[in-house]
């Protein structure tokens, strides 16, 4: 993944449009707001753009599964951006999203995808190819990063033709993602650990992911992961909506895994997890270095090795990928190849 990272971003000396294609100047200079689609994994990461978007961008997002997006008239808009996700590029459901916002009359459109040469390259008026190499498991893991990392490129592009990013701010985020390899071989340093927890893992048949904010996609992929290559069911929520339902299936036969960076949401976040402890609830929880944690029993905590602000989702699903791959190599599944899934669904 450092490599992959590394060379998505090759060739990016700032921030422009150029970066997105020759028209994207006209094209995203007319634009007042977004509207992604995409399916599974590229999913998670158009959610997790909507944070960057309007965080830094203050632009309008919506976020869609394609593969529901074509079934809706929603109501067409000119001034929208259609962006889709992809790390194949010929996902049918993506595609068909695709031609029926431009069938509304939504026609301008840009891709983030792994394959130059695919339908959706061609079918988009601008693009960014992500260089995540050749994706031998069917699960995506190294696709998706690299879909952030790109995700994050174009929110701050947008951000500078609105007038919403200074110099300043341009250059630290371009620090932050430069140094995103360095920072991920530090997470790749934490395999030893993950190991140790998913001997312990591999005997539940349930788990529950919790994030809150940018981190909730990210709890997301992380119990998609698990489900897709280990088949231990696995379910991910906002970590306030357990109160709301949840809550009923936490006992001490289910593990909750909890994204913790130290962020404004975490002592919200606490009060959560002592909701999961007093039903009996084992929480693994993945904080920060500099996260105040109680220790206790059941409170099994992971520590990333540096916070790493509005690009942290990058750094945090690393560890949630290899948690899915080890607990999958202790239970005998076939990492690369789960059972019923294709690699690109194109029907
Ligand atoms: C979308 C996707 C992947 C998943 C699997 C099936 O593919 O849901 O996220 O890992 O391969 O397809 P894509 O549109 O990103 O190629």
């Amino acid at each position: 993944q450092p490599r992959a990272i590394a060379d998505t971003l090759q060739g990016v000396e700032g921030i422009s449009s150029e970066l997105f294609g020759e028209e994207a100047a006209s094209v995203l200079g007319k634009i007042d707001s977004l509207l992604i689609l995409a399916c599974g994994t590229s999913y998670y990461a158009g959610l997790t753009a909507k944070y960057w978007l309007e965080s830094i961008a203050k632009i309008q997002v919506e976020v869609e599964i394609a593969s529901e997006y074509r079934y809706r008239d929603s109501v067409p808009d000119e001034n929208k951006l259609v962006v889709t996700i992809s790390q194949s590029g010929e996902t049918a459901d993506t595609l068909a999203g695709l031609r029926h916002a431009n069938e509304l009359g939504m026609l301008n459109s840009l891709t983030i995808c792994n394959v130059s040469t695919s339908a959706m390259v061609r079918e988009c008026m601008l693009s960014y190819i992500t260089r995540a190499g050749v994706e031998i498991g069917v699960a995506s893991t190294k696709a998706f990063t690299t879909q952030l990392t790109a995700l994050f490129l174009l929110s701050l592009t947008i951000a500078k033709i609105r007038g919403k990013l200074s110099e300043k701010q341009e250059a630290a985020h371009l620090k932050s993602l430069r140094h995103l390899p360095v920072a991920i071989s530090a997470v790749l340093a934490l395999e030893p650990q993950i190991i140790a927890w998913a001997e312990e893992f591999s005997k539940y048949d349930n788990a529950l992911f919790l994030g809150r904010g940018i981190h909730y996609p990210i709890a997301l992929e992380g119990a998609l992961k698990l489900k897709e290559i280990s088949y231990i069911h696995a379910e991910a929520y906002p970590a306030g909506e357990l109160k709301h339902g949840p809550l009923a299936l936490v006992t001490d036969k289910m593990p909750v895994v909890t994204i913790a960076p130290k962020d404004d949401l975490l002592e919200k976040l606490k009060s959560n997890m002592q909701e999961v402890r007093a039903r009996g609830g084992q929480l693994y929880v993945f904080a920060d270095s500099d996260t105040q944690m109680i220790s206790e029993e059941g409170i099994h905590v992971i520590r990333m090795p540096e916070n790493y602000g509005l690009l942290s989702p990058i750094l945090h699903v690393i560890p949630l990928q290899l948690l899915a791959y080890h607990t999958a190599l202790v239970r005998g599944t076939d990492v690369d190849k789960p059972r019923n899934l294709a690699k690109s669904v194109t029907v």
